[in-house]
């Protein structure tokens, strides 16, 4: 390598760096990527390469009724035809999801699970009037079913829902 680079100095200052020989420069590439890359960070790539990740979105509306609204930790699941992902926090840009009348959208990245069958939505029921009670589901521009009654209000709870 120290070699090849003196090379191409003196071809520097001779003035005539566009008539080195083209397998000079490939020489160079190939021992430079070779000495870059471990085996170890060609195994991460592939694993991750094998892992194919996708995005969804989620608008959901809280009912505007009296206590409608939770401080609960939520967290989604989607289900689809090859698997279930693993589950995603619901956290927002607004510091205070989930309150009554209000709509929360979130954007979030997970495992391909193929096509979506259905959606897990978990509550840890934390909070003063955990119940949330919610009017409306759109999970990638399809409405769902939503969860019945005041979810989480007894305690943490989790129910599965279907798309209309
Ligand atoms: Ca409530």
């Amino acid at each position: 390598m120290r070699k090849k680079l003196s090379i191409f100095s003196s071809s520097l200052l001779l003035g005539s760096s566009l008539l080195l020989p083209a397998s000079v420069f490939a020489d160079t590439v190939d021992t430079t990527s070779t000495n870059v890359l471990p085996s170890n960070v060609d195994n991460n790539q592939s694993n991750v390469q094998a892992a194919a990740f996708v995005s969804h979105w989620i608008d959901i509306v809280t009912a505007d009724v009296a206590d409608a609204g939770t401080d609960s930790i939520i967290w989604i699941k989607v289900i689809g035809e090859n698997g279930t992902s693993g589950e995603i926090l619901l956290a927002n840009t607004s510091s205070n999801p989930f309150e009554r009348g209000q709509t929360d959208q979130f954007n979030f990245r997970c495992e391909d699970v193929g096509k979506v069958k259905a959606i897990a939505l978990r509550t840890d029921g934390s909070g003063w009037k955990a119940g949330w009670k919610v009017s409306s589901i759109t999970f990638d521009g399809k409405a769902y079913n939503v969860p019945s009654g005041f979810f989480g209000e007894t305690g943490p709870e989790s129910t599965v829902l279907y798309p209309k």
